[in-house]
C-alpha cells in the first residue's frame, strides 16, 4: 500500500479529491440527519408513543426514511471512500476533476428530484408524491420524478465507477506487472458487481416504471418489476457493505495497532461477493405466487454460500485486530481484548458495528431459511434484522470511519474525541434496544411498514416480557439512536470549521503481514470474474423470469396484450433454454 506520512496530507497532495469527497459527504450527511429524523417519528408513531403525523402520512415519512438513508446516505458515502481509496492506494489524482463533478452533479440532481417527489407527499395539493417505499416496485406508483431522479442517480453511480476504472486504466499503463493495490481492488470488484446488479432495476425504472407513471403503458407485470428489484436488491446489500469491509480490513488493523492478516484472504473475499451477490434475489420473494418452489430453494442454497466469505471476513479482520493488540502488549487468551484502543471513536465504532454484524448475521440466517423465513415474513423482525446490518454495521462503521476520514479531506483535528466515543456507544445501545425489541416484536407476529400495528379485538401475546415493554424499548431505542446522529452531525461541523493543521491525523496505513505477491495472479483477472458472474446470473435468471413473463400475463402484465413477436421470442428462449438446461441435466445425471 502506498504511505502517506508527516507533511505529506491526502488534502495536500489531492486537494480536487479532497474537494469531490467533501461534497459526497456533505451529502450524505444532510441525508442521515433527514433520514434519522423521520426514524425517531416512526419509532414513536408506532409505538404510539408521541404522534406529531396523521397516519396517512406514515408512508411518506418511510419512504424517506428508507431512501435517504438506505439508498442516498450510504451511496454518497462510498462514493467518497471509493474516490478515496483509490487516489491513495494509486497514489494519483483522478483523470479528469471535471469527470469526477459531473457523476457528483448528477448523482446530487437525482438524488434532489427524488426526494423532492417523496416530500411532495406532505402537501396534498401539489398532486405529486411518492410513497412507494425504498423498494418501489409496482403495484404501488409514484410521481414520475420520483423514478427518473432515481435514474439519474443510478446512472451518476455507473460514471462514479468509470472514473475509477479510468484511474485504474491510467495506473496500469504505467505499472503492466503490478498487483493490483488492495484498495483499488476492492473497489473494482464492487463496482463490477454494481454494474450487474443495476442493469435489473435500469430496466425496471426505464421500460416499465417511467413509462407507466407517465401514462404511456397502460399496466406492469407487479411480479416482474419485483422481481427487477430483488435482482438488484439483494446485491445492494454488498454494495453497502463492501465499503464497511475495505474500512474494516484496511483501516481497522491499523487503527488497532497493527496490520492486516491476509492481502489474498481479502481478494478472495471481494472475489465471493462479486460471484455470488447476484444469484441469490428471489431469496426475498419466498412468499411471491408465481416464482417455482424449485427456483426460490436454489436462491437459498446459494444465500448459504455467502456464508463463506462473511466467515472469512470475520477471521482475518479479528485476527488482524488480534494481531494489533498484541503489538501493544495485549496477552492472554482474550485479555489481549483490554488493550485495544478502546479511546478512539474511530475503532470503537467500527469495533462495536462489527460485533453487531455477527449477531445480524445469525438473524439474517433465519430470513434465509425458505421455511423459517414464513414465521417473520414481512414482521418487524426484518427491519431488525438490517438495522444490524446496513442499520448499524455500514453506517456506524460509516460514522466511525469519518472520524478518521473527515480530519484527512479537510486537513482539520476532530472537534472532540469524547463526544465522538459517546456517539458511537449511545448508536450501539440505542440499537440493542431498538433492534432487540424489533425482532422480538416480529416473533408475537406485529407487522412491519403500518401506523397503527395494534389490531381491533387482538391482543398479540409474548412468551416472556410484554408489548408494553417492547414498545417502550422501541421508542427509547430510537430516541438514543437519533440523538446519537445529532451528536455525530455537530462533532463533524464544528471539526469542519475549525483551523487548519498541518498533521489532521495519523493516516499511515502499513503493509498487511502476508502480502500479495505469493497468491496466484489470476486472483487479479478481472474479466474473468466478470465473466464468471455473468454466467452465474443468467443460470439464476433466465428460467425464473422466462416463468413470470409468461404466466404474468407478459411483460406488461394483464392489461395489455403482448404483442405477438414479443411474447414469440419468449417463447423461443424459454423453449431453447429450457431443453439446452435439459440436455445438460441429461449429461450430468
Ligand atoms: C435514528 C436512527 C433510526 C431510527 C430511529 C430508525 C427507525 C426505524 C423504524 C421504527 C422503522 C420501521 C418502520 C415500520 O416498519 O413501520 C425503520 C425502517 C427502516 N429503516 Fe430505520 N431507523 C434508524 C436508522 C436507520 C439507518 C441508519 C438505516 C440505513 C442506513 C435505516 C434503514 C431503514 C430502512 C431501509 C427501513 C425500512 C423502510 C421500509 O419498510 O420501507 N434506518 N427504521
Ligand atoms: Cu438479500
Amino acid at each position: 500500500m502506498a504511505t502517506a506520512s508527516g507533511g505529506d496530507e491526502f488534502v495536500d497532495k489531492f486537494p480536487d479529491e479532497a474537494a469531490i469527497i467533501k461534497a459526497s459527504f456533505l451529502i450524505a450527511f444532510v441525508s442521515l440527519g433527514i433520514g434519522a429524523f423521520f426514524g425517531l417519528i416512526q419509532a414513536l408513531h408506532r409505538t404510539n408513543v408521541f404522534r406529531v403525523i396523521d397516519s396517512a402520512d406514515y408512508y411518506t415519512v418511510l419512504t424517506g426514511h428508507g431512501v435517504l438513508l438506505a439508498i442516498v446516505f450510504t451511496i454518497f458515502f462510498l462514493c467518497g471512500v471509493f474516490h478515496w481509496a483509490v487516489a491513495r492506494s494509486l497514489d494519483r489524482p483522478a483523470e479528469s476533476a471535471l469527470f469526477s463533478w459531473a457523476w457528483v452533479g448528477l448523482m446530487t440532481t437525482g438524488a434532489v428530484l427524488a426526494t423532492v417527489a417523496i416530500l411532495g407527499g406532505f402537501v396534498p395539493n401539489l398532486g405529486m408524491s411518492a410513497d412507494v417505499l425504498f423498494t418501489f416496485y409496482a403495484p404501488l406508483q409514484a410521481h414520475p420524478i420520483f423514478y427518473i431522479g432515481l435514474a439519474m442517480f443510478i446512472v451518476g453511480t455507473w460514471l462514479a465507477g468509470a472514473d475509477w476504472f479510468l484511474s485504474y486504466r491510467a495506473w496500469r499503463q504505467e505499472h503492466p506487472d503490478e498487483r493490483i493495490p488492495l484498495q483499488t481492488f476492492m473497489v473494482l470488484t464492487t463496482m463490477i458487481m454494481w454494474y450487474i446488479s443495476t442493469l435489473g432495476v435500469a430496466v425496471s425504472v426505464v421500460f416499465f416504471l417511467i413509462p407507466w407513471s407517465l401514462g404511456l403503458i397502460e399496466s406492469v407485470n407487479p411480479l416482474l418489476t419485483r422481481t427487477l428489484f430483488w435482482y438488484f436488491g439483494h446485491p445492494i446489500v454488498y454494495f453497502w457493505l463492501m465499503p464497511a469491509y475495505l474500512l474494516w480490513y484496511t483501516v481497522l488493523p491499523k487503527l488497532a495497532g497493527g496490520r492486516l492478516f491476509s492481502d489474498p484472504l481479502a481478494r478472495v473475499v471481494f472475489v465471493l461477493f462479486l460471484l455470488l451477490s447476484t444469484p441469490v434475489g428471489i431469496h426475498h420473494q419466498y412468499l411471491d405466487p408465481g416464482i417455482a418452489e424449485g427456483f426460490k430453494f436454489i436462491a437459498m442454497t446459494n444465500t448459504m454460500f455467502l456464508l463463506l466469505p462473511s466467515l472469512l471476513t470475520a477471521f482475518t479482520v479479528v485476527a488482524s485486530v488480534e494481531h494489533g493488540a498484541r503489538q501493544r502488549g495485549g496477552e492472554g487468551y482474550l485479555r489481549w481484548l483490554g488493550a485495544l484502543p478502546w479511546r478512539d471513536p474511530a475503532f470503537t465504532g467500527m469495533a462495536l458495528a462489527g460485533a453487531m454484524f455477527a449477531a445480524g448475521g445469525f438473524s439474517g440466517m433465519i430470513n434465509a431459511g425458505m421455511n423459517i423465513n414464513y414465521l417473520i415474513h414481512n414482521t418487524l423482525w426484518v427491519p431488525g434484522h438490517f438495522h444490524l446490518t446496513v442499520g448499524t454495521a455500514v453506517a456506524l462503521t460509516m460514522m466511525a470511519g469519518s472520524y478518521w476520514l473527515v480530519p484527512q479531506v479537510t486537513g482539520r483535528k476532530l472537534y472532540s474525541r469524547p463526544i465522538g466515543l459517546l456517539q458511537v456507544i449511545m448508536w450501539f445501545v440505542g440499537m440493542v434496544f431498538m433492534s432487540n425489541a424489533m425482532h422480538r416484536a416480529g416473533l408475537a407476529g406485529i407487522p412491519r411498514r403500518t401506523a397503527e400495528p395494534q389490531y381491533q379485538n387482538f391482543e398479540f401475546l409474548t412468551p416472556i416480557g410484554s408489548i408494553f415493554e417492547l414498545r417502550v424499548q422501541i421508542a427509547l431505542g430510537g430516541t438514543l439512536l437519533f440523538l446519537s446522529v445529532v451528536l455525530f452531525l455537530f462533532n463533524i461541523l464544528l471539526t469542519s470549521l475549525g483551523e487548519e493543521s498541518d498533521r489532521p491525523v495519523d493516516s499511515y496505513l502499513p503493509e498487511p503481514l502476508s502480502g500479495p505477491e505469493g497468491s496466484p495472479r489470476i486472483l487479479d483477472n478481472l474479466t474473468m470474474w466478470t465473466g464468471i458472474a455473468a454466467v452465474l446470473v443468467v443460470l439464476a435468471y433466465t428460467l425464473p423470469l422466462a416463468g413470470i413473463i409468461q404466466n404474468g400475463g407478459g411483460l406488461f402484465g394483464g392489461g395489455l396484450p403482448v404483442p405477438a413477436t414479443v411474447s414469440a421470442g419468449v417463447d423461443l428462449v424459454l423453449t431453447t433454454v429450457t431443453s439446452a438446461f435439459n440436455t445438460l441435466w441429461g449429461v450430468v445425471a
